[in-house]
């Protein structure tokens, strides 16, 4: 969702080889043996594997709406934000969604962890309408997948939190054309086929 959103706002396409994780095709592993997506691969060959670096990699090129931030002090917020995210509301929501995963921990406990840094996000939303500032920015794109991935594990627990702010974000991210344009269903990709291109 991360390197999608990204090349949507960039207006860059690609072609898009829709991957099943559990049947992972060798071009996959070939171009990027750690084996998790996404990857992108250049014309020239170069294999990013990282969506973060897909996001930069594409908005380095094109940024029409200035997702990426304008300052330096902007960037170190938005890097704090994202590092926040991938490091330690990531752990805490894996554990509260595969318990069993980790040696069946008390989901609960993750949770609450996961649930503190949502209350500081729901704090930040309170002053502003999105993460860096008055638009949707790269910042946004980054971290909302994985809040609404938090949120559909337990959507009626999620309901009755106290994070008002943190909701309204959420929404208009789900009710955004982007969110329908990054969450297209594709078939799985399979060696010889027309490619697809993404936007298509
Ligand atoms: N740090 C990587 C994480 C990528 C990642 O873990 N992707 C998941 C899917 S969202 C995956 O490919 N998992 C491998 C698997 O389930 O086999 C990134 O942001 O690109």
């Amino acid at each position: 969702m991360r390197a999608r959103s990204a090349i949507v706002a960039s207006g860059l396409v690609c072609e898009l080889r829709e991957v099943v994780l559990r049947d992972k095709p060798a071009a996959l592993l070939d171009a990027s043996p750690k084996a998790t997506v996404p990857v992108l691969v250049e014309p020239d060959g170069t294999v990013i594997e990282q969506s973060l670096d897909i996001m930069l990699w594409a908005l380095r090129q094109n940024d029409p709406d200035a997702w990426l931030p304008s300052s330096v002090g902007k960037v170190s917020a938005m890097n704090r934000l994202i590092t926040d995210c991938d490091e330690s509301f990531k752990f805490h929501l894996d554990r509260y969604k595969y318990p069993q995963r980790y040696g069946n921990v008390d989901r609960q406990v993750h949770r609450g962890h996961a649930a503190l840094w949502l209350h500081e996000l729901d704090a930040v939303l309170t002053r502003r309408s999105f993460l860096c500032g008055e638009k949707f920015t790269m910042a946004d794109a980054a971290i909302a997948p994985f809040v609404r991935q938090f949120a559909h594990t337990d959507l009626d627990w999620f309901d009755i939190q106290r994070w008002p702010a943190l909701r309204t974000w959420l929404l208009r991210w789900t009710q955004s054309t982007l969110f329908d344009g990054i969450m297209k269903k594709y078939p799985p990709w399979m060696e010889g086929q027309t490619p697809v291109l993404f936007p298509g």
